[in-house]
Parts: structure tokens; sequence; C-alpha cells
């Protein structure tokens, strides 16, 4: 049986678990084994002189991350971190563990080494089971309202998002790239179904080591006819406002666990507040950041924009040279772009990129030969534009980024169990 089960039955229940030692404390009187299961931890207590020798020699030398059964009573105490102990009778050693190599004085980079070990621990597991929350909560969001999921291929042989990004592979002797961004794929689906996305690994080969970069990330991307801009936001703002509930309800227990108060992330309601790019350039310069109009942000501008706001921050209409080919030019001003970025509260940065999509065969031509692109990659995504185009808008979510803002981690390396960065790639 599950810990969390064995607690439901409550005072003075039989109860037998398994799992792993946790932590391992004894003297010569008694044994405490933290056990731990999917569901918790507890402590299981065995005293000398109420199990046999046999036992209690097992309990008091068993090591930590070692496989066992226990077998006791269960008892409410309020001293216990849960609110209850075991008294056990009888332990079964499944597995005797070796020396487990991770201690508390370890060192980042060792904890990395050691991941396929360190997932085992309190805070990988709380992070885990936020994640997963997040990833059901973002689903739900679009099947409950009729999007399709769609599963956009991964490997490609153009760019989405620009070439200096791009990890090169060998496709039987031809050049091939890992998908920075499955967007071009949705948006043909689109003509298909509609309303679609999905939720697939992105590759980008950024050499930035930097606390919001992984190689490695896990993309959701919606994409859908018949929406404008104005209604792409409002779709990522409600998106972001569910996951945010969804989480409150379910993993209030972990985001606590992980120091993130639960009520910041209650309070996120939708609209968020929004700015167009000018607004933002002119509040910057006023603060004497030397920017030019024309130039993306880095981090100092997204953090200067967003660290003391409590919601994400929505910066819409950015200049057609800082964004993708794909976005559409605004009638009312050829040189910015209908598109947007949410940014993250506390200084997190970007979580969202969206647009609506340029429609305009020419446009996106003239677009791509800027940047230097072989049209022949694209001939196949210039064919959407002939064959009963509409309006269509979409975006990407880092799941990464929203987690690690939800969560409140350091780094993002910490909200992936196996994450991947410049310099690592194993585990
Ligand atoms: O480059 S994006 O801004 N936009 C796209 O890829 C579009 N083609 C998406 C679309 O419209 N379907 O990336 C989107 C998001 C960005 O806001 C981040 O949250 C995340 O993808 N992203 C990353 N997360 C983690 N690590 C890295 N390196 C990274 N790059 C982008």
């Amino acid at each position: 049986m599950y810990i969390e089960e064995a607690e439901e039955k409550g005072e003075g229940a039989e109860v037998k678990l398994r799992g792993w030692v946790y932590r391992e404390r004894s003297s010569n009187k008694v044994a405490f084994v933290r056990l731990r299961d999917k569901t918790g931890t507890i402590q299981c207590v065995f005293k000398e002189d109420e199990v046999e020798e046999e036992t209690f020699e097992k309990a008091a030398d068993i090591r930590i991350e070692s496989s066992v059964e226990i077998e006791g009573t269960i008892h409410e105490d309020e001293r216990a971190p849960t609110g209850y102990e075991v008294h056990a009778s009888n332990i079964n050693v499944i597995h005797n563990a070796e020396r487990f190599p991770i201690t508390d004085d370890k060192s980042t980079s060792f904890l990395l080494d050691k991941r396929h070990l360190w997932i085992r621990s309190g805070k990988m597991r709380n992070m885990m089971k936020v994640r997963e929350t997040i990833i059901d909560a973002a689903r739900n969001f679009f099947k409950e309202r009729g999007w399709i999921e769609v599963q956009p291929p991964l490997i490609t042989a153009s760019a989405c998002e620009g070439g200096s990004t791009l990890f090169n592979l060998d496709y039987f002797g031809e050049d091939a790239y890992l998908s920075q961004s499955g967007q071009m794929y949705a948006e043909a689906l689109t003509f298909s179904l509609e309303k679609v996305f999905a939720f697939a690994p992105s590759f980008r080969a950024e050499k930035s080591k930097t606390k919001r970069h992984v190689t490695e990330y896990w993309h959701l991307e919606p994409e859908a006819a018949w929406v404008d801009h104005e209604e792409n936001m409002e779709i990522q703002e409600k998106l972001i406002e569910h996951i945010c509930q969804k989480v409150v309800e379910e993993r209030s227990e972990e985001l606590e666990a992980l120091g993130r108060d639960p009520e910041v992330i209650a309070s996120v309601s939708a609209p968020f507040d929004r700015m167009t790019y000018t607004e933002a350039v002119e509040k910057l310069q006023e603060e004497g950041f030397g920017i030019e109009w024309g130039d993306d942000f880095g981090t100092p501008e997204e953090r200067f924009l967003t660290e003391d706001r409590k919601e994400p921050l929505t910066v819409e209409k950015y200049p057609v040279e800082a964004k993708s080919f794909y976005m559409k030019s605004d009638p009312e001003k050829p040189e910015q772009v209908l598109c947007d970025d949410v940014i993250a509260p506390e200084g997190y940065g970007e979580m969202i990129g969206g647009s609506e999509r340029e429609t305009d065969n020419q446009v996106l031509i003239d677009r791509l030969k800027e940047e230097g692109a072989d049209l022949d990659h694209y001939t196949w995504y210039l064919d959407l534009r002939k064959y009963g185009s509409v309006p269509h808008s979409g975006f990407g979510l880092g799941i990464e980024r929203l987690i690690r803002w939800i969560t409140d981690m350091d780094h993002i390396r910490d909200t992936i169990p196996f994450p991947r960065t410049p310099n690592r790639f194993q585990p």
C-alpha cells in the first residue's frame, strides 16, 4: 500500500508499505527509517525492545536508498513531519543499496553528474509533479475547447526561427536539422483541422549559458484559423490563467515545498497588463537604457519591465527586423508586426512568443530572401498561401520557462528531469 493510503486508514491501522529508504538514523535503542514512495515519505520507528533482534539489526544497518518492505501500525504523532509515523514490526530488505553518493554537501555539478539519482530528491519530485500538472492543464485547456492535438516532425529541412540556432543532422548524406519549432507544420495542419496544438520537444543550438536557456525544451504550439492578433493574445493570457489555477488547486503543497507562495500564483488573472513595444522602449529610454527602436529586448530590458510585477506582462507589435519572417505586417504601421511576447513577472523572462501569420506570399518571399534562406526549402510552406489561405495565428510557449516562474526555480535546468545545456548532454 502507498504511504498516502496508510495515512488515510489512520490511527492503529495495520499497514504494509514498500519503497526506498529516504533517511536513516539509529541509536542502540531505536532505529528510524524514513520511507519514501511515490506519494510521500513517512517515518518508521523500530524499537529494540519491541521487535525481533534480527529485525532491529536490519533496520539499524540499512543504507539510504535501499528498497524495502515495512510492516507495522500507523500512529498519529504531532512531532512527525507528516503528522503520522509507523510503529514498525518487520522489515524485508529487497535490495540493500551501496553507499549512496549524494549527501547534503554536494556541489551543483556533482548533482548534475548524478542526475539519474538526484531525481529521487524531494525538490525534483515536487518539481516533476508540478510539471505534470502544468502540462496536463495546458493540454486540457485546448482539448476542452475543441482543439485537436497534432504531431509535427522533429527532423526538418528548414529553419523556422533563423539558421543560427539549428542543430545539424546527417540525414543519409543530406543536411537535415532538429526542429526549432513545429509552427510551420502546425500552420499546414490548421488548414485541415482549424484549431490545433502541438506539444513536442524543440531544439536550439544556443551556446548561451543562461538560467533560462536549455538546448532541448518542450514547446507547446497552438495554431488556429480565423484567429487574429487580438484573439491570439486573449488565448495566451487565458491559457496561463487556467494553468495557474489548476496548479494551485492540485499542487499547492508541492509549490510551498519548493518555496513558492501559492497565493501569488492563485492571483494571476487574465487579461494581463499590455504595452506596445514602442511604449516599452520609451519607458526603457526614460530609465537610461541605451536601447533604440528596432533593437530586440535582452534579459536586462525584460527584467526591468517585469521585476516588480506579480502578473505576466504582454508586449505587442515589435519591429519587423527584430522578429521572424512569418509574422504579419501591421497594416497601420508596416514597420512593425502583429506579434506579442508574454513576459513572466519577477524578472523570469519571456515565456511565450506569438503572432498573426503573414498571408501575403510576396512579403514572405522578400523576408526569407533578406534572411538569406534557401527558398526551395520553403516551397511547401508558401503553397499554404495558394490554396484557401485564411487569417490565422499561433504561438509558442516554452514549458520549462513557465515552470521556472511558477515554481520560483533559480535555474531552468531544474524544471526538467534530464536537462540538455551547452556543456552537458548526459546522463
Ligand atoms: O522562438 S520563439 O520565441 N517562437 C517560436 O519558436 C515560434 N515559432 C512559436 C510559434 O509561434 N509556434 O520560442 C517560443 C518560446 C519562447 O517564448 C520560450 O518560452 C521558448 O519557446 N524557448 C526556450 N525555452 C527554453 N530554452 C530555450 N533555448 C528556448 N528558446 C525558446
